[in-house]
């Protein structure tokens, strides 16, 4: 395609066979099954093989370096998503060590996530998926960097939001996001302060989706969404052309932007990949909100959110043409730029964040004088991160790299300067999707550690089946040279991740005993007489029965209960010891019911009792030396005949 990509191929000579030693064919045949349609659209661009690839040896300084002697703790915390396993995984950074997992769309038997009232009551409805699909962790900001008090994730696949609490590492609340289909991309709103949390629904869809228009597509839309962060509920949505797939927000408050691919609204894969540019569409959020305040809006069926036009044409949104299925979407951390990755073209397109008044004032001829660079860095680049040093570093799914490369001497190449602006490639194994840098989505970008999040670890690891795992390959980018210090194999699969700096978050070691997250349970015993921290008691209420009791290491406050046969059985637990680390857990034999209980917190959850006899009750988080004597004898009476 350029004589650049022919100069990487020259003084890359030999690295074939240094690939060949390494993983004999391998990367080759991922390229060819990976570029399935691809190709031809990517011209035939070399793979760039520059220094660098593959560079073992250089790694053992790097390695020492992310090494947390025993008992020490990490410097920072990593979020990583779960992908459609739906939940959230907490890590160590550099250590790796995995502290915590998450439920959120999925439910857990450990936890009782999806099982609990508590759990049921932030779920709503929607409990009853259990499934999810979690792709976009993101911690909130105050004035550009973060501030620790909660993370937000998107699920594609029930089209629901997510808050998890960063004081006690769990789920507050849920949102289901009306008129739309699959929730992709989710970024928040970085100044003054999270704020909003925009979500883009990726699926075009008729509205309301009521069965009218199935076979017309040209009557489909999609809806860019608003949702207020505090509060958790829908604030707008934005009607426009096209998929739209990865967004972010600018530094000002000011502006969003997202890519958008299918902008012909095609229904088939042929169709979708037909066009040559798609769209970045930029979002005027003043503008929006204006056209709110001023009633400028419609709604959609029984939904009461008010819905902005924001088709191509309109006053709110702009839509940059770029080449082509664009993907990722990351804001440079110098607040100057989007950086939109061209997927099905070797290149990243540059939108420069202090034209977007003139765009918005229609300064500009075409919109693509928005455009700062458009580098060209390789095959199937997705998503782009940062080290707050003025380089940006791009995973290129199809060539299985991450291309180190300088903004400003891409713009200056751009403008026609003799400048080379790719410093490095880097071999990752293999095919990687998201990247991310430590701290690397806030104006703090450290430039320490670069995770590559590749979706295929292929060899790299004992076999375990046709199910392989993920390989996220962390690199050093401390230095001028990137090197890979350290495979982490995942489960199933982490799009994206968020690291923060510990004293960045501040959780709580024991649970507040007027928490909101149980408030409704305590309301309920309270209307029933009962003080959970003190009663251990059964309140019958026709067929429904409540049980209260307290734990206290060895012991429940209760040593049995009795109920007849078909009741609705509701047992609450509130756990009176107060000490770190000493959770009690609650399980009835052969009743599909289990749920943890940490020190001061009340869990409750409701059951059939539906067999007649003896059923055992016991604490299954271990606790004490008895604690496998901590149970008891749930007595059910057979109905009467
Ligand atoms: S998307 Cu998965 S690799 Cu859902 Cu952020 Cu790009
Ligand atoms: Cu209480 Cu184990």
């Amino acid at each position: 395609m350029s004589d650049r990509n022919d100069e990487y191929k020259d003084k890359a000579t030999g690295a074939d066979d240094n690939q060949a030693i390494e993983n004999p064919g391998r990367r080759r045949f991922l390229g060819a099954t990976a570029t399935v349609g691809a190709l031809g659209a990517a011209g035939g661009t070399g793979t760039g093989l520059l220094l660098g690839s593959g560079s073992t040896a250089a790694a053992d300084d790097a390695g020492d370096a992310a090494h947390v002697p025993l008992g020490e703790l990490d410097e920072y915390y990593g979020f990583w998503s779960g992908g459609h396993s739906g939940e959230v995984r907490v890590f160590g950074v550099p250590s790796m060590r995995e502290l915590m997992r998450i439920p959120i769309f999925n439910h857990c038997s450990a936890s009782g996530w999806g099982m609990t009232n508590e759990s049921k009551r932030i779920m709503g409805d929607s409990y009853r998926f259990t499934n999810g699909d979690a792709h976009h962790p993101h911690v909130s900001y105050t004035d550009g960097s973060h501030d620790g008090r909660y993370l937000f994730i998107n699920d594609k696949s029930n089209t629901r939001v997510a808050r998890i609490r960063l004081d006690v590492f769990k789920v507050d609340k849920m949102v289901t996001v009306p008129n739309a289909q699959a929730i992709h991309g989710l970024r928040l709103q970085k100044a003054p302060r999270t704020g909003y949390v925009f979500a883009n629904a990726e699926y075009i869809i008729p509205h309301p989706n009521d069965g009218r228009d199935l076979d017309d597509p040209d009557n489909y839309w999609t809806l860019w969404n608003a949702i207020d962060g505090d509060t958790m509920e829908m604030k707008w949505q934005v009607l426009v052309d096209g998929n739209l797939d990865n967004m972010d927000a600018d530094y000002t408050g000011k502006y969003a932007a997202s890519t958008c691919y299918n902008s012909t609204k095609a229904v088939t894969l042929a169709g979708k990949m037909e066009p040559e540019r798609d769209w970045v569409v930029i979002f005027n959020i003043e503008r929006i909100e204006k056209a709110v305040e001023n009633g400028d809006y419609t709604t959609i069926g029984d939904s009461d959110v008010p819905v902005v036009d924001g088709r191509k044409g309109s006053a709110v949104t702009r839509y940059v043409p770029i080449p082509k299925n664009p993907h990722g979407l990351n804001t440079s951390t110098d607040g100057k730029y989007f950086i939109a990755a061209g997927k099905l073209s070797p290149t990243v397109s540059m939108i420069q964040i202090d034209k977007l008044d003139d765009l918005f004032d229609d300064k500009f001829e075409d919109e693509r004088e928005v455009i700062a660079a458009e580098p060209e860095l390789g095959l199937g680049p997705l998503h782009t991160s940062y080290d707050g040093r003025g380089n940006a570093y791009t995973t290129l799914f199809l060539d299985s790299q991450i291309v180190k490369w300088n903004m400003d001497k891409a713009v200056r190449h751009y403008n026609g300067e003799d400048v080379d602006y790719i410093i490095q490639k880097l071999d990752v194994h293999y095919q990687p999707g998201h990247n991310h840098a430590t701290l690397s989505e806030s104006k703090d970008a450290d430039g320490k550690w670069l995770f590559s999040l590749n979706k295929f670890s292929k060899d790299r690891f004992l076999p375990v089946g046709p199910l392989h795992p993920e390989n996220d390959q962390m690199i050093d980018i401390s230095g001028d040279e990137m090197k890979l210090v350290h495979d982490t194999p995942t489960f199933a699969e982490p799009h994206d991740a968020v690291i923060v700096r510990r004293d960045q978050i501040t959780t709580k070691q024991v649970w507040d005993r007027d928490d909101p997250i149980f408030a409704d349970t305590i309301a309920m015993a309270e209307a029933d007489g009962v003080d959970v921290e003190r009663d251990n008691t059964v309140i019958r209420d026709g067929d429904k029965v409540r049980v209260y009791m307290t734990s206290l290491a060895p012991n429940f406050g209760l040593s049995e209960f009795r109920v007849k046969q078909g009741d609705e059985v509701t047992v609450v637990v509130t756990n009176m010891d107060s000490i770190e680390d000493l959770t009690h857990g609650f399980c009835v034999i052969d009743h599909g019911v289990s749920m943890e209980i940490s020190p001061q917190q009340t869990s409750s959850i409701t059951f059939t009792a539906s067999k007649a006899g003896v059923y055992w009750y016991h604490c299954n988080w271990f606790c004490h030396a008895l604690h496998m004597e901590m149970a008891g004898r749930m007595l059910v009476e057979p109905k009467e005949a």
